[in-house]
């Protein structure tokens, strides 16, 4: 099948947005709230078992603060999750979270090679939108023929809607495609729409199972940097470019 398109997942993946990223802006806008609720990085990892921040919220109530009561929930959880973009575009925009390894040489590989790009996440548009004018280019956002994001699909990863939302959008086959993912949950939703994937792990991600991805890599490398290969023969070569990517296809 000829390499057509590549769908990139934001968080964990383009980025580590995650630890230093989200938790912080979560745990910013619980204290503007007046709530006592501190997110640490080790319970930050559990609730990542969640996607979305509205869905991550409610979870943390239901689940470690079963007595909490409020007199109109839903309008808290929005308001909060409101109040948590807010601050997370903010940390973006002071270039706080720069691109993990060789994803800005992959982009701009595949631009002049003329494939087709995707982003395909369960994050907030207005995060999508910061995240490449601030740490990608400020024109990155012309880059992506379809930015499939946030409550687009009511149901988010690991479900594959989100995927095939942006597939139809496309009108593409998954077979022409690769999805990069960071995380289970992510692996789930690309190779339920049957998307060939390749996975960069990070701390958060690094031992779940990823048996159904083409690869399993620590980061995509460089050059002068070179990957830590989990899984998948890359006939040794130690950074990720597109002739890697269609042996793997
Ligand atoms: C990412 C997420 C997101 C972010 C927060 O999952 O789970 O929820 O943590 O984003 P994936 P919002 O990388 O699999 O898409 O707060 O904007 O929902
Ligand atoms: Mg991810």
């Amino acid at each position: 099948m000829p390499l057509q398109a590549l769908l990139f997942d934001i968080d964990g993946t383009l980025a580590d947005t995650e630890r230093d990223g989200h938790r912080p802006a979560f745990n910013l806008a619980f204290a503007e709230f007046g709530l006592d609720w501190d997110w640490t990085p080790e319970l930050y990892g559990k609730l990542l078992a969640v996607t979305g921040g509205k869905e991550r919220i409610r979870y943390f109530v239901e689940n470690y603060l079963p007595d909490f009561r409020s007199a109109d929930f839903d309008k808290l959880v929005a308001d909060l999750h409101k109040a948590k973009t807010r601050h997370y575009t903010a940390m973006l925009a002071n270039g706080a979270i720069p691109l993990r390894p060789g994803v800005r040489r992959l982009l701009h590989e595949a631009r002049q090679a003329g494939l087709r790009l995707a982003i395909v996440t369960t994050t907030t548009p207005e995060n999508v939108t910061a995240l490449l004018r601030y740490s990608v280019a400020e024109d990155a956002e012309s880059w992506f023929e379809v930015i499939a994001a946030g409550d687009i699909v009511p149901a988010k990863k690991p479900a594959p809607d989100i995927y095939l939302w942006a597939l139809q959008k496309m009108r593409i086959a998954p077979e022409n495609c690769i999805a990069f993912e960071d995380s289970r949950n992510g692996l789930l939703a690309s190779r339920a729409a049957n998307v060939p994937t390749v996975v960069t792990v990070n701390g958060y991600t690094a031992h779940e199972n990823f048996d159904d991805a083409r690869a399993v890599l620590s980061d995509l490398g460089e050059p002068d940097a070179p990957f830590t290969r989990l899984k998948g023969d890359a006939g040794g070569k130690d950074y990720v470019d597109l002739e890697l990517l269609r042996r793997w296809l």
